[in-house]
């Protein structure tokens, strides 16, 4: 029975709109942690904080006025919107989503709603501005990140305990709101509003205001997207509403990890996107990459195929430094993942779960309305037989590597909707895709061959 609720989810089910479409079909983003924590990079008066660099204030212990003084520090001359839009196209991500305000409350746009903006900064230019002009320009879709959790501004609250705590963070929210009115209002062409640090009691008990800045958003820029992370219903439950009902656009919990491809299939029921990190928890720049495990481009692009096989976006962050560059490991990954999306990029943008059982050769992906499978092989066999196990009612017909100009390669039924798939044993270098073309038909289950 349905609990009545008034901030509860606007609407049920998938968006099926040209905007909530586009968002579907981008499959591949850029992430781009960018603000005051890149200047010090994880070091703090010569010691270095293993934990996540933008959140070396809270590590460190380091006071308000202290941490925000790095504003007259911000300077980024090697920054060049362009370049950043020309490596991002070059890897062949369709979006981008930029940390309009992190948790530290530096906003890399002139707010008229505060002073501690990129604008009082030695470098004064609008960020965010440059930043959608040339993403747009490469035909790049533009998000914006917004932290709620804000450690400089005094009126943010961790809890409500006391009548002034629920008049301060009144007052925060406004502020919060007015500042998602400008951002949605002066950058016209974003796309999709990123929701961050919204998980303390303040905003649990504030879901009212998450219903309103959706409802405002949406009106302001109209088709615009959200992610479930910003919404808190009439009992402070997050995500998903007292009914089980997922609120904003998409699920947007998958941080650092994605769905396992065999028991977590209930993602493919709605729209979802997973965030990850190259390290394995450094999201603003670090100077020291050797503290954790860094993933490689073929770890990385493997989870990008994993992602789009389960029916989500694969959102990938980047860290620039201060000065505004790009460090060499993100360009190795850039330009090792964009070499493979511009031979093979039609089996992510655009593409789906297939509907078909995991193998342990990698993932399928199914581009919307076609009668094509895609297999994304990233463990060849040592026998060169790959399995596939079809539902009943599809037949295989042919299977050919993509680039390979349609030579095929040999599909052997060997039992009722049980194929091995025939290809040459050797060391790949990068993941394979093989197209299948298969139709409708019950296979006779006498070994026969299907045609
Ligand atoms: O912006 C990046 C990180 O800086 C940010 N989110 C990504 C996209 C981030 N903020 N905090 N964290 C990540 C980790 C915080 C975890 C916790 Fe919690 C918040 C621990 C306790 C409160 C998560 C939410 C676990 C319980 C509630």
């Amino acid at each position: 029975r349905a609990i009545p609720l008034k901030y509860g989810a606007q609407y049920t089910g998938k968006r099926s709109d040209e905007a909530m479409n586009k968002w579907r079909s981008n499959r591949f983003g850029q992430f781009i942690h960018w603000g005051l924590y890149a200047i010090p990079g994880g070091v703090w008066n010569g010691k270095t904080y293993n934990y996540a660099a933008e959140f070396l204030k809270s590590s460190a212990h380091i006071p308000t006025p202290v941490w925000d003084s790095l504003m007259y520090q911000f300077n980024p001359v090697k920054f060049d919107a362009k370049a950043w839009a020309k490596m991002a196209k070059k890897m062949g991500v369709k979006y981008m989503t930029i940390t309009t305000k992190h948790h530290e409350g530096f906003c890399l746009w002139p707010s008229e709603y505060t002073n501690f903006t990129v604008a009082n900064s030695p470098y004064k230019k609008d960020i965010i501005k440059q930043l959608v002009e040339a993403y747009n320009a490469e035909g790049i879709d533009v998000n914006f990140y917004y932290s709620v959790l804000d450690w400089h501004h005094p009126d943010w609250r961790y809890d409500i305990k006391t009548p002034e705590d629920s008049v301060a963070m009144s007052r925060y929210l406004t502020f919060a709101y007015n500042q998602l009115k400008e951002l949605a209002t002066n950058y016209p062409t974003v796309k999709a509003f990123w929701f961050d640090g919204t998980w303390d009691n303040s905003v649990k008990l504030n879901g009212k205001w998450t219903y309103e800045v959706e409802k405002m958003l949406k009106e302001v820029r109209p088709g615009v997207i959200v992610n479930s992370r910003l919404r808190a219903d009439d009992y402070g439950k997050r995500h998903k509403d007292s009914n089980g009902q997922l609120m904003g656009d998409y699920e947007s919990g998958y941080e650092r990890r994605l769905p396992d491809p065999v028991t977590d299939l209930a993602v493919t029921k709605w729209d979802w996107e997973a965030c990850m990190t190259i390290p394995e928890n450094q999201w603003g720049y670090h100077k020291d990459w050797s503290i954790s495990h860094v993933k490689s481009p073929l770890e990385l692009l493997e989870m990008l195929v994993h992602t789009t096989s389960m029916g989500g976006n694969f959102l990938l962050n980047f860290g620039p430094s201060g000065e505004g560059t790009f460090r060499p490991q993100e360009l190795n990954i850039a330009n090792t993942i964009g070499a493979w999306m511009s031979k093979y990029g039609n089996v992510i943008w655009d593409c789906d779960y297939a509907g078909m059982k995991k193998e342990d050769w990698g993932y399928y992906t199914k581009k919307k309305g076609s009668n094509q499978l895609n297999m994304v092989v990233f463990n060849v066999p040592v026998s060169g037989l790959l399995r596939v196990n079809t539902p009943k009612g599809m037949i295989l017909e042919k299977a050919a590597f993509l680039d390979s100009k349609g030579v095929s390669l040999k599909v052997e039924e060997i039992a009722a909707n049980q194929y091995l798939i025939h290809i040459p044993v050797k060391q790949y270098t990068s993941p394979q895709v093989i197209q299948v073309d298969y139709r409708e038909g019950n296979a006779k289950g006498s070994y026969e061959k299907a045609k």
